[in-house]
């Protein structure tokens, strides 16, 4: 067995859950629990019923999320996973296996070669196109002329516990991905990417809303350069 954790994140995810349930790999993990931001829709007694641990977080947001699940888990590594439809279940053993091979961080990329992303055949792939502009800043600016990391913000990934410990994460909500994977950048890591197919929401709402969601990217870029300005003073 893995040792390493299965991490589920949701928030009012019941319909994904119960169509994606069956594909998760739950035997393969030393550690299989939820980190959940409140659900109200079912997604707490579905957990319930299957014996899986569920955490509630104390404050809302995905970066919150990603901190209580490494103060929570035992485990040496940590998948992170959530089950709207989004993310492929065939691709979790595959980051793990990442990590084993001595990957630093795991992103399955919805860019590049082999790659799917939910835009892809839309005429305009707005968010598409913002998501690979900030890719290529966050390459720009943090990447030391290392290795292209395609797909910087996806949530689908992995790490050790204890580097998102040391990596010291501020962000509360969504933009956690593209800090962690800007701090990974500035300390040279080694960052796998395994091409992943995204698929379509399931049930329920997203929670991520496009414009306010792509301004709190900025912001991180905005801080995380900051940082690097003080630390080089
Ligand atoms: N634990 C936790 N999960 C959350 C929170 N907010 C959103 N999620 C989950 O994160 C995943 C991605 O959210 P979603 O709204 O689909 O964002 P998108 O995939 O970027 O459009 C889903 O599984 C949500 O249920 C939160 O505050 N806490
Ligand atoms: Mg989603």
């Amino acid at each position: 067995m893995r040792n390493s954790a299965l991490v589920l994140l949701t928030l009012n995810e019941i319909e994904g859950l119960e169509a994606l349930w069956s594909r998760l790999p739950i035997g393969e993990f030393a550690e299989v629990f939820a980190v959940d931001g409140g659900s109200t829709d079912g997604t707490l007694e579905f957990f319930a019923a299957r014996g899986i641990p569920a955490v509630i977080q104390p404050i809302r947001g995905r970066g919150v999320a990603f901190r209580v699940a490494a103060e929570a888990s035992h485990a040496e590594r940590l998948v992170f996973f959530s089950p709207d439809g989004n993310e492929d279940p065939d691709d979790i053993v595959r980051l793990d296996d990442l990590l084993i091979g001595g990957a630093d961080l795991a992103i399955a990329r919805r860019f590049g070669p082999g790659a799917v992303n939910e835009e892809d055949g839309e005429v305009l792939r707005l968010r598409a196109r913002v998501n690979d502009t900030l890719s290529r800043v966050a390459n720009g600016l943090f990447g030391n002329g290392g290795p292209r990391v395609y797909d910087t913000i996806n949530g689908f990934r992995a790490l050790r516990r204890s580097a998102l410990l040391e990596l010291a994460t501020t962000v509360k909500r969504f933009p956690i991905e593209y800090q962690i994977t800007i701090r990974a950048l500035q300390r040279g890591w080694t960052i796998g990417e395994v091409p992943t197919k995204e698929g379509a929401r399931i049930g329920g709402e997203r929670k991520a809303a496009s414009w306010p969601v792509g301004m709190d990217h900025l912001k991180v870029l905005a801080t995380e350069l900051a940082n690097v300005r003080m630390l080089a003073r």
